[in-house]
C-alpha cells in the first residue's frame, strides 16, 4: 500500500468551509428568466427544454430540511486535471448524504467514456475519506470522449437505469459543460427522469462569466507555476547570465500566463489577445521582446524572464486563418493521419489558399508539422505539443544577432526553456481551491434536490470568506453562442478570454515597461496550507483585481 506524506496525512483532516447559505435548511430563490449572451433565437431554437430558466440563488431558511428520498446520482471527470476535483465530489457525496443518508453516488471511469461503456464504481465513505483535500483526479479518472451523440447518450442512459440514477454530474471545462447541456437538453426532452449538472473546472480560467467568477484549479494551479517562476527569478538574478523562455498552460487564453506575471513580476509577459487586438505578427512579438534584452543588456544584465501562454500561436492573426482552414480540411481529409510526413505537408500546401499555404511555409517545418497534428476530441490543436518558448528565443536570438552587426546590441544571449503545466494539474488544492470546489460539490447535491437540469453549480462572491460566498445554480444555455467547431456552426458555452480593459491586464500594462527595464521580481513560495490567513487564504490576483482590489 502507497505510504503516505506527512503533509497528506495533516491535510486529510481539513475541513472546508461551506457558505452559510448551505448549512442546514436551504431554499431556492428564483431570479428572472435568462438569455443566451448571443444568438439568442438559435440557441432557443435547439435547446426549447432548457432555455430561458432562472438562476436560482440558495438561501438559508429557518425551517428544518423536509425529509427527501434517496437519490443515485453520477459524476464524470471530464478533461483535464485540475486541483479540487476530488472535492468537488467529496463535497456532493457530503451533500447527498445531508439530503438522505441512504443516497449513493457512482463514479463513471476515465471521463465521459466511462458512461458511453458502462464502466463505473460506487463511491463509499472509505473511497471519500481517502481522497479528500488531494490534488489529482485518480480517484475515478478522467478522459477526454466527447459526449455528442444520441447514440452514445442512450447507451448512457441504459446504465443510468440499470442503477437508479436520476442525476448526472459532469465536472469540466466550457466545451464539457456543453456537452453537459446538450445532454440535459435530450434527455428532459424523452422525459428520461435524469438531470444533468455541471461544475466549472480548468485550470486554464477561461470558464468564466458574471456568475461564474472562476473555474476551480486556476488558483492553485497558477499558485504552482508562479512559486517556480519565483524561484527561477532568484537563480537568475543570482548566476545573472541566463534568458529563460518559460511557456505556461493554458490552451486558449492567457488567464494563467497573465496571473502568473502578477504574482511574480518578469521582465516580459506576452498576453495572447493583447497580440490579436494589435494583430501583431510573430515577427513584431520577437522585436519586441529583443528590445527588452537589448536594453537590460547596456545595464550590464544579460539575464531575464519571459512568459509565453501556450495558446499564442492561435492568436498572432495570419496564424489564427491558418489554423482555422487547416481545422476544417482535416475535418475534411479523415485519412489524413495515415499519410507520410512529407505527402502531408504536400497535400497541406496544394490544399490551403494561397496565403494560408504561404504563412504555413514560412514556419520552421518541425511547427508546421505541429499544427497539422491530431485534434483533441473537441477538435482544438494541442497547443501543449507547439514549442513556443524555443520558437520565440531561437527568432530573439537570431534578431539579437542583427542587432549586434548593426551596433544595437552589446551583451551577451543565452537562453534556457521551460514549460510548465502537467506539474500544476494535480497539486493539492490551496485552501481557496478546497472550500470552491466542496462548496460547488454540496451545492449541485442541492440542486439536484430541487429537481432542476441543464444547471451549472454557481458558487460566488469569492473574495468574501468562505461563509460568505452565495450558492445557486446558472442555466448554462446563459452562456452560450454560436461557434464555427469542425466546419460547421454549433452552440457553445463562450470562452472568456483576457480582457484588455478589465483590471488585472491594466494593473499589468501599468507596471511593465518598469518590470521590463528593471529586477523587480517578486518570489510568492510555496503554496501554504496552515498559517495566518494572509498567508493561506488569498484568492488568485486575477479575482482580486477584478472584484475591485486595488
Ligand atoms: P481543460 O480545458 O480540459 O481543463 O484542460 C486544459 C489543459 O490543461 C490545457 O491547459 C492544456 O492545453 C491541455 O489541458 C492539455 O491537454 P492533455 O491533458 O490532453 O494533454
Amino acid at each position: 500500500m502507497a505510504k503516505k506524506s506527512a503533509l497528506q496525512t495533516a491535510r486529510a483532516a481539513y475541513q472546508p468551509k461551506l457558505p452559510s447559505a448551505l448549512w442546514g435548511g436551504v431554499s431556492a430563490v428564483e431570479g428572472e428568466p435568462t438569455q443566451s449572451v448571443a444568438d439568442q433565437e438559435e440557441i432557443k431554437a435547439l435547446f426549447p427544454n432548457t432555455y430561458g430558466l432562472p438562476v436560482l440563488t440558495f438561501e438559508k431558511t429557518s425551517k428544518s430540511a423536509k425529509s427527501h428520498d434517496a437519490i443515485n446520482v453520477g459524476v464524470i471527470l471530464s478533461g483535464g486535471q485540475a486541483p479540487g476535483g476530488h472535492n468537488v465530489i467529496s463535497g456532493l457525496f457530503d451533500g447527498l448524504k445531508a439530503v438522505n443518508k441512504d443516497s449513493r453516488l457512482y463514479g463513471f471511469l476515465m471521463g465521459p467514456g466511462g458512461l458511453v461503456d458502462h464502466n463505473y464504481m460506487e463511491l463509499t465513505s472509505e473511497i471519500i475519506d481517502e481522497y479528500r483535500n488531494t490534488g489529482g483526479f485518480d480517484i475515478i479518472g478522467s478522459g477526454r470522449t466527447k459526449l455528442e451523440s444520441k447514440d452514445q447518450f442512450d447507451k448512457g442512459l441504459i446504465i443510468l437505469k440499470e442503477l437508479n440514477i436520476s442525476a448526472l454530474v459532469i465536472i469540466g471545462g466550457d466545451d464539457s459543460n456543453t456537452n453537459a447541456c446538450i445532454l440535459a437538453e435530450y434527455y428532459k426532452s424523452i422525459n428520461a427522469g435524469v438531470q444533468v449538472i455541471g461544475c466549472p473546472k480548468t485550470i486554464d480560467g477561461d470558464l468564466k462569466n458574471e456568475m461564474i467568477e472562476t473555474s476551480f484549479g486556476f488558483d492553485t494551479a497558477t499558485k504552482v507555476y508562479s512559486e517556480v517562476i519565483g524561484n527561477i527569478e532568484r537563480d537568475c538574478n543570482s548566476a545573472k547570465k541566463y534568458w529563460h523562455f518559460i511557456k505556461l498552460m493554458g490552451r486558449s487564453a492567457s488567464h494563467i500566463a497573465l496571473e502568473c506575471a502578477l504574482q511574480t513580476q518578469p521582465n516580459y509577459c506576452v498576453i495572447s489577445e493583447e497580440v490579436e487586438a494589435k494583430k501583431m505578427t510573430l515577427n513584431e512579438i520577437v522585436d519586441d521582446i529583443a528590445k527588452v534584452v537589448a536594453k537590460r543588456a547596456e545595464a550590464g544584465n544579460n539575464y531575464g524572464i519571459v512568459l509565453i501562454p501556450e495558446g499564442l500561436i492561435e492568436f498572432i492573426p495570419a496564424m489564427k486563418a491558418l489554423i482555422a482552414e487547416l481545422n476544417d480540411l482535416l475535418a475534411k481529409t479523415p485519412d489524413f493521419a495515415e499519410q507520410t510526413p512529407a505527402a502531408q505537408r504536400e497535400f497541406v500546401l496544394n490544399n490551403l489558399s494561397a496565403e494560408n499555404a504561404a504563412t504555413f511555409a514560412s514556419l520552421p517545418e518541425g511547427v508546421a508539422r505541429q499544427l497539422t497534428l491530431d485534434r483533441d476530441p473537441h477538435g482544438n490543436v494541442q497547443v501543449s505539443l507547439i514549442e513556443t518558448e524555443k520558437l520565440l528565443s531561437e527568432m530573439v536570438g537570431k534578431r539579437l544577432k542583427e542587432m549586434k552587426e548593426a551596433g544595437e546590441f552589446v551583451g551577451k544571449f543565452s537562453a534556457l526553456h521551460h514549460f510548465f503545466g502537467y506539474e500544476g494539474r494535480c497539486a493539492d488544492p490551496s485552501n481557496f481551491d478546497a472550500d470552491y470546489c466542496y462548496a460547488l460539490g454540496y451545492n449541485a447535491a442541492q440542486l439536484i434536490k430541487c429537481g432542476v437540469t441543464g444547471y451549472m453549480s454557481s458558487v460566488r462572491n469569492l473574495t468574501c470568506p468562505s461563509v460568505q460566498w452565495i450558492a445557486g445554480g446558472i442555466p448554462i444555455t446563459m452562456m452560450m453562442n454560436m461557434e464555427r467547431r469542425h466546419g460547421a456552426m454549433k452552440p457553445v458555452i463562450q470562452k472568456a478570454l483576457v480582457d484588455l480593459e478589465g483590471k488585472p491586464f491594466k494593473y499589468f500594462a501599468k507596471h511593465r515597461a518598469e518590470w521590463a527595464e528593471k529586477t523587480s521580481y517578486t518570489y510568492p513560495g510555496p503554496i501554504q496550507y496552515f498559517g495566518p490567513t494572509e498567508v493561506c487564504d488569498q484568492p488568485s490576483r486575477t479575482l482580486y483585481y477584478e472584484k475591485g482590489g486595488k
